[in-house]
Protein backbone atom coordinates (compact mmCIF):
# COMPACT_ATOMS: atom_id res chain seq x y z
CA UNK A 1 0.00 0.00 0.00
CA UNK A 2 1.53 3.52 -1.22
CA UNK A 3 0.88 5.04 2.71
CA UNK A 4 -0.65 9.05 1.55
CA UNK A 5 -0.38 11.16 4.66
CA UNK A 6 -3.15 13.52 5.07
CA UNK A 7 -0.40 16.64 3.85
CA UNK A 8 0.54 14.64 1.13
CA UNK A 9 -3.25 14.14 -0.09
CA UNK A 10 -4.14 17.87 0.68
CA UNK A 11 -1.24 18.94 -1.49
CA UNK A 12 -2.81 17.25 -4.41
CA UNK A 13 -6.60 18.04 -3.67
CA UNK A 14 -4.81 21.63 -2.94
CA UNK A 15 -2.64 21.68 -6.41
CA UNK A 16 -6.19 20.74 -8.71
CA UNK A 17 -8.50 22.61 -10.13
CA UNK A 18 -11.49 20.05 -10.68
CA UNK A 19 -11.91 16.66 -8.59
CA UNK A 20 -14.21 13.90 -8.76
CA UNK A 21 -15.48 12.07 -5.77
CA UNK A 22 -16.50 8.55 -5.68
CA UNK A 23 -18.49 6.75 -3.13
CA UNK A 24 -19.65 3.45 -3.04
CA UNK A 25 -22.37 1.37 -4.17
CA UNK A 26 -25.82 1.14 -2.07
CA UNK A 27 -24.32 4.59 -0.47
CA UNK A 28 -24.26 5.30 3.33
CA UNK A 29 -24.11 8.29 4.79
CA UNK A 30 -20.47 8.20 5.43
CA UNK A 31 -19.17 7.73 2.23
CA UNK A 32 -21.66 10.09 0.97
CA UNK A 33 -21.59 12.53 3.35
CA UNK A 34 -17.83 12.14 3.53
CA UNK A 35 -17.71 12.67 -0.59
CA UNK A 36 -19.79 16.01 -0.20
CA UNK A 37 -18.20 17.02 2.59
CA UNK A 38 -14.82 16.98 1.19
CA UNK A 39 -16.34 18.62 -2.64
CA UNK A 40 -18.18 21.41 -0.80
CA UNK A 41 -14.32 22.00 1.01
CA UNK A 42 -12.93 21.54 -2.24
CA UNK A 43 -15.56 23.70 -4.07
CA UNK A 44 -14.70 26.93 -1.48
CA UNK A 45 -11.21 26.90 -2.60
CA UNK A 46 -12.67 27.19 -6.44
CA UNK A 47 -11.86 23.64 -7.32
CA UNK A 48 -14.64 21.97 -10.15
CA UNK A 49 -16.12 19.19 -8.03
CA UNK A 50 -18.39 16.67 -9.12
CA UNK A 51 -19.73 13.71 -6.95
CA UNK A 52 -21.52 10.59 -7.80
CA UNK A 53 -21.88 6.40 -6.57
CA UNK A 54 -22.34 3.75 -8.89
CA UNK A 55 -26.07 2.01 -9.43
CA UNK A 56 -28.55 0.75 -9.08
CA UNK A 57 -29.83 2.14 -5.52
CA UNK A 58 -31.17 4.82 -5.23
CA UNK A 59 -29.77 7.66 -2.44
CA UNK A 60 -31.74 6.99 0.69
CA UNK A 61 -34.26 9.11 1.50
CA UNK A 62 -32.48 10.10 4.79
CA UNK A 63 -29.27 11.45 2.74
CA UNK A 64 -31.43 13.63 0.13
CA UNK A 65 -31.42 16.66 2.04
CA UNK A 66 -27.48 16.48 2.98
CA UNK A 67 -26.06 19.75 1.82
CA UNK A 68 -24.58 19.73 -1.64
CA UNK A 69 -27.00 16.91 -3.15
CA UNK A 70 -28.52 19.03 -5.07
CA UNK A 71 -25.21 21.12 -7.12
CA UNK A 72 -21.74 18.47 -6.33
CA UNK A 73 -23.92 14.67 -7.10
CA UNK A 74 -24.27 13.73 -10.35
CA UNK A 75 -25.30 10.62 -12.28
CA UNK A 76 -22.99 8.30 -13.02
CA UNK A 77 -23.15 8.64 -17.21
CA UNK A 78 -22.85 12.70 -16.37
CA UNK A 79 -19.62 12.44 -14.92
CA UNK A 80 -16.44 13.98 -16.86
CA UNK A 81 -13.93 12.12 -14.73
CA UNK A 82 -11.07 14.66 -13.63
CA UNK A 83 -7.48 13.47 -13.37
CA UNK A 84 -7.75 13.61 -9.71
CA UNK A 85 -10.32 11.42 -8.38
CA UNK A 86 -10.96 10.17 -4.57
CA UNK A 87 -12.67 7.38 -3.64
CA UNK A 88 -14.63 7.74 0.16
CA UNK A 89 -15.13 4.93 2.43
CA UNK A 90 -14.59 2.03 -0.37
CA UNK A 91 -12.70 -0.92 1.39
CA UNK A 92 -11.57 -1.86 -2.15
CA UNK A 93 -12.51 -1.03 -6.26
CA UNK A 94 -15.12 -3.61 -6.29
CA UNK A 95 -17.45 -1.15 -3.87
CA UNK A 96 -16.96 1.16 -6.67
CA UNK A 97 -18.94 -0.91 -8.76
CA UNK A 98 -19.48 0.27 -12.23
CA UNK A 99 -16.92 3.73 -11.16
CA UNK A 100 -14.15 1.68 -11.03
CA UNK A 101 -13.26 2.40 -14.19
CA UNK A 102 -13.32 5.99 -13.56
CA UNK A 103 -11.12 5.90 -10.48
CA UNK A 104 -8.60 3.46 -12.30
CA UNK A 105 -8.74 6.19 -15.36
CA UNK A 106 -7.87 8.53 -13.39
CA UNK A 107 -4.19 10.66 -13.70
CA UNK A 108 -3.92 10.46 -9.89
CA UNK A 109 -6.15 8.14 -7.62
CA UNK A 110 -6.80 8.70 -3.59
CA UNK A 111 -8.16 6.36 -1.09
CA UNK A 112 -9.88 7.69 1.80
CA UNK A 113 -10.76 4.74 3.86
CA UNK A 114 -11.09 3.40 7.49
CA UNK A 115 -11.79 -0.05 7.00
CA UNK A 116 -9.66 -2.56 7.77
CA UNK A 117 -9.91 -4.89 5.17
CA UNK A 118 -8.88 -2.08 2.77
CA UNK A 119 -4.96 -3.05 1.57
CA UNK A 120 -4.67 0.15 -0.83
CA UNK A 121 -5.85 0.32 -4.10
CA UNK A 122 -5.08 4.05 -5.28
CA UNK A 123 -1.71 6.06 -6.17
CA UNK A 124 -2.33 7.61 -2.93
CA UNK A 125 -3.82 5.88 -0.09
CA UNK A 126 -5.20 7.21 3.46
CA UNK A 127 -6.59 4.40 5.11
CA UNK A 128 -6.87 4.52 8.86
CA UNK A 129 -8.35 1.76 10.91
CA UNK A 130 -8.37 3.53 13.71
CA UNK A 131 -10.80 5.94 12.76
CA UNK A 132 -14.56 5.42 13.60
CA UNK A 133 -15.96 6.74 10.32
CA UNK A 134 -14.47 8.03 7.13
CA UNK A 135 -15.65 11.47 7.49
CA UNK A 136 -13.25 11.99 10.68
CA UNK A 137 -10.77 11.46 8.25
CA UNK A 138 -11.75 13.95 5.38
CA UNK A 139 -12.11 16.23 8.43
CA UNK A 140 -8.47 15.73 8.71
CA UNK A 141 -7.94 16.41 4.78
CA UNK A 142 -10.20 19.45 5.54
CA UNK A 143 -8.05 20.98 8.43
CA UNK A 144 -4.96 20.12 6.23
CA UNK A 145 -6.33 22.56 3.03
CA UNK A 146 -7.17 25.03 6.29
CA UNK A 147 -10.87 25.34 4.75
CA UNK A 148 -12.87 26.44 7.75
CA UNK A 149 -15.89 24.63 8.70
CA UNK A 150 -19.00 25.67 7.64
CA UNK A 151 -22.69 24.14 8.95
CA UNK A 152 -23.18 22.49 5.66
CA UNK A 153 -19.96 20.97 5.68
CA UNK A 154 -20.40 20.17 9.21
CA UNK A 155 -23.78 18.27 8.48
CA UNK A 156 -22.52 16.20 5.86
CA UNK A 157 -19.13 15.54 8.48
CA UNK A 158 -22.31 14.51 11.16
CA UNK A 159 -23.97 11.71 9.65
CA UNK A 160 -20.69 9.64 8.78
CA UNK A 161 -19.80 9.83 11.94
CA UNK A 162 -23.34 9.28 13.90
CA UNK A 163 -24.21 6.52 11.62
CA UNK A 164 -20.72 5.05 11.34
CA UNK A 165 -20.58 4.99 15.55
CA UNK A 166 -24.03 3.45 15.71
CA UNK A 167 -25.64 7.01 16.98
CA UNK A 168 -21.98 7.20 19.18
CA UNK A 169 -22.55 4.13 20.34
CA UNK A 170 -19.57 2.99 20.26
CA UNK A 171 -17.56 6.20 19.07
CA UNK A 172 -14.18 6.67 20.38
CA UNK A 173 -13.59 9.64 22.65
CA UNK A 174 -11.89 11.34 19.61
CA UNK A 175 -15.48 11.29 18.16
CA UNK A 176 -17.13 12.95 20.59
CA UNK A 177 -14.74 15.70 20.46
CA UNK A 178 -15.18 15.62 16.46
CA UNK A 179 -18.83 15.55 17.11
CA UNK A 180 -18.59 18.73 19.52
CA UNK A 181 -16.70 20.72 16.79
CA UNK A 182 -19.20 20.00 14.37
CA UNK A 183 -22.43 20.39 16.21
CA UNK A 184 -20.40 24.06 17.52
CA UNK A 185 -20.24 25.25 13.61
CA UNK A 186 -24.02 24.75 13.31
CA UNK A 187 -24.93 20.78 12.97
CA UNK A 188 -28.63 20.30 14.10
CA UNK A 189 -28.06 17.07 15.61
CA UNK A 190 -31.52 16.43 16.69
CA UNK A 191 -33.39 16.71 13.46
CA UNK A 192 -30.39 14.89 11.96
CA UNK A 193 -30.66 11.92 14.41
CA UNK A 194 -34.13 11.76 13.94
CA UNK A 195 -34.03 11.53 9.58
CA UNK A 196 -30.95 9.38 10.06
CA UNK A 197 -32.01 6.25 12.76
CA UNK A 198 -35.92 7.45 14.01
CA UNK A 199 -37.78 7.84 10.62
CA UNK A 200 -39.11 4.94 8.82
CA UNK A 201 -42.23 4.18 6.68
CA UNK A 202 -45.31 2.77 7.91
CA UNK A 203 -45.04 -0.47 6.25
CA UNK A 204 -41.97 -1.12 7.84
CA UNK A 205 -43.57 -2.05 10.80
CA UNK A 206 -45.52 -4.61 9.37
CA UNK A 207 -42.30 -6.25 7.89
CA UNK A 208 -40.12 -6.13 10.49
CA UNK A 209 -42.61 -8.02 12.38
CA UNK A 210 -42.87 -10.91 9.93
CA UNK A 211 -39.28 -11.26 9.43
CA UNK A 212 -38.61 -10.72 13.28
CA UNK A 213 -40.45 -13.46 14.18
CA UNK A 214 -39.09 -15.80 12.19
CA UNK A 215 -35.36 -14.80 13.62
CA UNK A 216 -33.49 -18.35 14.78
CA UNK A 217 -30.90 -18.68 17.60
CA UNK A 218 -28.74 -21.20 18.35
CA UNK A 219 -26.95 -20.75 21.50
CA UNK A 220 -24.28 -23.43 20.88
CA UNK A 221 -22.75 -21.29 17.69
CA UNK A 222 -19.34 -20.61 17.12
CA UNK A 223 -18.04 -22.32 20.43
CA UNK A 224 -20.90 -20.96 22.40
CA UNK A 225 -21.11 -17.70 21.71
CA UNK A 226 -24.37 -17.90 20.18
CA UNK A 227 -25.43 -17.01 16.83
CA UNK A 228 -28.92 -15.10 16.22
CA UNK A 229 -29.89 -14.82 12.32
CA UNK A 230 -32.95 -13.36 10.60
CA UNK A 231 -33.93 -14.31 6.81
CA UNK A 232 -35.87 -11.77 4.57
CA UNK A 233 -36.37 -12.93 1.53
CA UNK A 234 -37.39 -11.70 -1.77
CA UNK A 235 -41.40 -11.15 -1.26
CA UNK A 236 -40.16 -9.02 1.91
CA UNK A 237 -37.45 -6.76 0.15
CA UNK A 238 -39.95 -6.30 -2.44
CA UNK A 239 -41.59 -2.56 -1.70
CA UNK A 240 -38.91 -1.90 1.12
CA UNK A 241 -35.93 0.40 0.30
CA UNK A 242 -32.89 -1.59 0.60
CA UNK A 243 -31.51 1.22 3.90
CA UNK A 244 -35.13 0.14 5.71
CA UNK A 245 -33.66 -3.40 5.31
CA UNK A 246 -30.09 -2.46 6.53
CA UNK A 247 -31.82 -1.31 10.16
CA UNK A 248 -33.43 -5.21 10.91
CA UNK A 249 -29.40 -6.28 11.99
CA UNK A 250 -29.82 -3.21 14.78
CA UNK A 251 -32.58 -5.03 16.62
CA UNK A 252 -31.86 -8.45 15.83
CA UNK A 253 -28.31 -8.43 17.19
CA UNK A 254 -30.11 -7.27 20.43
CA UNK A 255 -30.58 -11.17 21.53
CA UNK A 256 -28.71 -11.60 24.53
CA UNK A 257 -26.60 -14.94 24.22
CA UNK A 258 -26.02 -14.04 21.32
CA UNK A 259 -22.63 -12.87 20.24
CA UNK A 260 -23.06 -12.65 16.12
CA UNK A 261 -26.17 -11.98 14.69
CA UNK A 262 -26.84 -12.19 10.76
CA UNK A 263 -29.15 -11.17 8.41
CA UNK A 264 -29.74 -12.87 5.28
CA UNK A 265 -31.40 -10.13 2.61
CA UNK A 266 -32.34 -12.13 -0.84
CA UNK A 267 -32.23 -8.78 -3.19
CA UNK A 268 -32.40 -10.42 -6.63
CA UNK A 269 -34.30 -13.95 -6.57
CA UNK A 270 -31.63 -16.43 -5.34
CA UNK A 271 -28.75 -13.81 -4.72
CA UNK A 272 -28.34 -12.59 -1.16
CA UNK A 273 -26.25 -9.84 0.65
CA UNK A 274 -25.70 -10.89 4.56
CA UNK A 275 -24.94 -8.30 7.19
CA UNK A 276 -22.86 -9.43 10.05
CA UNK A 277 -22.63 -8.02 13.74
CA UNK A 278 -20.56 -9.40 16.67
CA UNK A 279 -20.12 -7.57 20.17
CA UNK A 280 -17.05 -8.45 21.87
CA UNK A 281 -15.11 -11.44 21.51
CA UNK A 282 -15.62 -12.73 17.79
CA UNK A 283 -13.77 -10.94 15.29
CA UNK A 284 -15.37 -10.90 11.76
CA UNK A 285 -13.47 -9.79 9.45
CA UNK A 286 -11.60 -13.39 8.71
CA UNK A 287 -15.48 -15.37 7.91
CA UNK A 288 -16.21 -12.31 5.91
CA UNK A 289 -13.56 -12.64 3.88
CA UNK A 290 -14.10 -16.36 3.94
CA UNK A 291 -17.52 -16.10 2.12
CA UNK A 292 -16.14 -13.20 -0.36
CA UNK A 293 -16.73 -10.39 1.54
CA UNK A 294 -15.15 -7.78 4.13
CA UNK A 295 -15.60 -5.08 6.69
CA UNK A 296 -14.28 -4.35 10.27
CA UNK A 297 -14.22 -6.37 13.52
CA UNK A 298 -17.46 -6.09 14.38
CA UNK A 299 -19.46 -5.08 11.42
CA UNK A 300 -18.99 -7.21 8.48
CA UNK A 301 -21.17 -8.85 5.16
CA UNK A 302 -20.67 -10.34 2.26
CA UNK A 303 -22.83 -11.95 -1.37
CA UNK A 304 -24.01 -15.27 -1.64
CA UNK A 305 -26.18 -17.41 -3.97
CA UNK A 306 -28.44 -20.50 -3.39
CA UNK A 307 -31.75 -21.19 -1.35
CA UNK A 308 -32.03 -19.58 1.75
CA UNK A 309 -31.32 -22.87 3.80
CA UNK A 310 -28.29 -23.15 1.73
CA UNK A 311 -27.29 -19.52 2.13
CA UNK A 312 -27.98 -19.91 5.96
CA UNK A 313 -26.03 -23.70 5.57
CA UNK A 314 -22.91 -22.04 4.79
CA UNK A 315 -22.36 -19.43 7.28
CA UNK A 316 -23.16 -21.87 10.22
CA UNK A 317 -21.20 -24.17 9.11
CA UNK A 318 -18.06 -22.06 9.08
CA UNK A 319 -18.97 -20.66 12.62
MN1 LIG B 1 -17.63 4.10 6.86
Amino acid sequence: MTTASPAAIADVLGGASAVTILCHVRPDADTIGSGLALGLALTTRGLDVEVSYPGPESLPVALRDLPGVRGLLVEPDALKGHDVTVSVDAAGPDRLGDLAAVFEGAVTSVVVDHHMSNGGFGDLDFVDPDADCTAVLVLRLIDELDVPLNADIATCLYAGLATDTGSFKWARPDSFRVAARLLDSGVDGRRWSRALFDTHPFSWLSMVAGVLASATFIPKAADGAGLVYAVVDHDAMVGMSWEESESIIDIVRTTAGAEIAAVFKEIEPASWTVSLRSKASVDLVPIARALGGGGHRHASGYSDIGSAQEVVDRLVGLL
